[in-house]
This record gives C-alpha cells, sequence and structure tokens, in this order.
C-alpha cells in the first residue's frame, strides 16, 4: 500500500496490491477515495505473484510520479 498524487489533482490517492490480484488505484477525490478504481496498466494479477511493496517516486526525472512495485518470486515492475 502507498499514497500518493498519482493524477497529479492535489489529493492524494491510493495504491494497493494483493496477492494473486490486480494492483488496484484508488482516486482521491476531496479526502475522500472513489469507489470505482483503475488497474495499474502493464500488470494483471497473477496468483503466482504476491506484491511485496509498493512506493511511489519520479523514476524517469519527468516531473510526474511513478509506481514501483516490487513482487515475489523476485520481480520488478515500474509504472511511469
Ligand atoms: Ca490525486
Ligand atoms: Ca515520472
Amino acid at each position: 500500500m502507498a499514497w500518493g498524487d498519482a493524477d497529479a489533482d492535489g489529493d492524494l490517492d491510493l495504491v494497493l496490491g494483493c496477492e494473486g490480484e490486480a494492483i488496484l488505484l484508488y482516486l482521491g477525490e476531496g479526502g475522500v477515495l472513489s469507489n470505482t478504481f483503475l488497474t495499474i496498466a502493464g500488470y494483471s494479477g497473477n496468483v503466482d505473484n504476491v506484491v511485496s511493496d509498493l512506493a511511489w517516486g519520479d523514476a524517469d526525472n519527468d516531473g510526474d510520479l511513478d509506481l514501483v512495485a516490487t513482487m515475489a518470486p523476485a520481480r520488478t515492475a515500474i509504472q511511469a
């Protein structure tokens, strides 16, 4: 689980990773998380993958937050 402003609208958004599930992004609006969610592109849930950690950062230095996910068995995915 990691908080960050994924859509740069000034509201914190929440990203969740669960065992065997997609990585889910809940968008915040005025302090309330949306009831709907977006699935992070390029990653689909797989029962063989367990998300061990998620972190926001600007990996490509373009000013937008990027998401880094580490999974077990060892694998790392970056959503820019
Ligand atoms: Ca936001
Ligand atoms: Ca970036």
